[in-house]
């Protein structure tokens, strides 16, 4: 993608925790760029820590004191004498005013600027974008709803069911469905008090519900010259809740033509904002494979890493040299490989998935042909309670779907950790499952999962 060539970081400052700070840290040294990690109190012991060259402590465990922190993580960076930060994903990550104060102290931040950010931050205002830039959205208000009359006359126009969402909002959070007029006066009120609540911003906007959707996202990269490319697909259907549990790219939905039309709009979605860094565009596919933007994601993902493995480059290292002012080459690539990722918490998936931080007595990682692991933890590690509980993730690749399903159910096999419960027994039984084997599931799936 990037020509090969020097970038001009001599020191990142990582501002997160866990393994994509892992993750930022290898690419890193691979280029030759020094590293700075930043830790809570709580994270004294993590490996990121220990990996980094640099390491300054930021605060107390709650993120608000320490990975939230603006002033912190400015402190940090300018006694470091930081070039860049990388934000990893989460926290601010798509926090335009810090991209915004990295850019007012000269530490380059390695991602959007703050414009691109603040463009897709706001849902009506990206969909507007969208629409403007011929990219297919879900019908619907195609603005604020101003009063529950205007939302009742709106939904009879659109047709039931039509689903309420907050334009602050994004990732499922304040969303309400609603099936028939009946249901609909106190869905407005609870969603927009939810919204107001939420995201000190009451807005919300109607869209016509699109039943038994799958989630399929299209990764691409854009510099600062105009060019963007894609990097075709990855389906994350299998969510509960919102969280993503397992993703895999090529989508066992798609098909060539498809992917030429989603990659075209995901494509006309990045350059409609002059957008320079990685990115992803977000799409819902219902079953005829219409398909209709829903955000976009300014930030590296979690999932990245089987983009990564279907195309054989180093999303970081794109990011980085995008960040120092590489010009892309504007080809699109396709999946090579078939890859699928499994994110492993420390949740019980016996009991609604519900935490279990603690102290990791035993680990035995997994290895061999068609395996990856990305993971902050070790044997003797104590999972804090003050974060997300993802502690791994292993990623799969194999020629077909069908053998790196037979490698992730190996893999799993292998990974031996005590001390703390871990959503492995769910991902046993799911590469056993035969709707997910024969590719049939939508973001409706884990609604009827069930643990044996
Ligand atoms: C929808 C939808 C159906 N119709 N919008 C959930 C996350 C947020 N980004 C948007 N979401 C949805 N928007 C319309 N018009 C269904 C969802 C949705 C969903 C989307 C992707 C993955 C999992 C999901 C689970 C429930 C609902």
């Amino acid at each position: 993608m990037t020509k090969d060539s020097k970038v001009n970081f001599k020191k990142i400052l990582i501002a997160n925790r866990g393994e994509i700070a892992l993750r930022v840290i290898r690419t890193c040294r691979e280029m030759g760029i020094k590293t700075v990690a930043v830790y809570s109190t709580a994270d004294k012991d993590s490996l990121h820590v220990k990996f980094a060259d640099e390491a300054v402590c930021i605060g107390r465990p709650s993120s608000s004191d320490s990975y939230l922190n603006i002033p912190h993580l400015m402190a940090a960076a300018e006694i470091t004498n930081a070039d860049g930060i990388h934000p990893g994903y989460g926290f601010l990550a798509e926090n335009a005013r810090f991209s915004e104060i990295c850019g007012e102290s000269g530490i380059k931040f390695i991602g959007p600027t703050p414009d691109q950010i603040r463009a897709m931050g706001d849902k009506i205002t990206a969909k507007e974008t969208m629409i403007r830039a011929g990219v297919p959205v879900v019908p619907g208000s195609g603005g604020l709803l101003s009063s529950i009359d205007e939302a009742k006359g709106l939904a009879k126009e659109i047709g039931y069911p039509v689903i309420l969402k907050a334009t602050a909002g994004g990732g499922g959070k304040g969303m309400r469905v609603v099936w028939e007029e009946s249901e609909l006066e106190r869905a407005y009120d609870t969603a927009k008090a939810e919204a107001g609540a939420s995201f000190k911003n009451d807005g919300i906007y109607m869209e016509k519900f699109v039943e038994e959707p799958r989630h399929i996202e299209i990764q691409v990269a854009g510099d600062r010259y105009g060019t963007v490319c894609h990097l075709s697909e990855r389906d994350c259907s299998i969510q509960r809740r919102h969280q993503k549990l397992v993703e895999e790219s090529p989508s066992p939905f798609m098909t060539d033509d498809l992917r030429e039309r989603m990659g075209a709009a995901a494509v006309k979605a990045a350059q409609a904002i002059n957008y320079e860094s990685v990115g992803t565009i977000e799409f819902l596919v219902d079953k005829h494979r219409n398909f209709y933007f829903m955000e976009m994601n300014t930030r590296i993902q979690v999932e990245h890493c089987v983009t990564e493995e279907v195309t054989n480059f180093d999303l970081i290292k794109e990011q980085i040299k995008i960040a120092s002012g590489e010009s892309i080459s504007g080809q699109n690539y396709f999946p090579t490989m078939h890859a699928i990722e499994c994110r492993i918490n420390a949740e019980d998936p016996y009991h609604d998935f519900r935490p279990s931080p603690g102290r990791i007595s035993v680990l035995h990682t997994p290895g061999g042909h068609g395996i990856r692991v990305d993971s902050h933890v070790y044997a003797g590690y104590t999972i804090p309670p003050f974060y997300d509980s993802m502690i791994a993730k292993i990623i799969a690749v194999a020629r077909t779907r069908d053998e790196a399903i037979n490698t992730m159910s190996r893999a799993l096999s292998e990974y031996v950790i005590e001390g703390v419960k871990t959503t492995i027994p769910f991902h046993q039984q799911l590469m056993k499952n035969e709707d997910f084997r024969n590719g049939n599931f939508t973001t409706k799936f884990m609604d009827s999962f069930k643990m044996v």
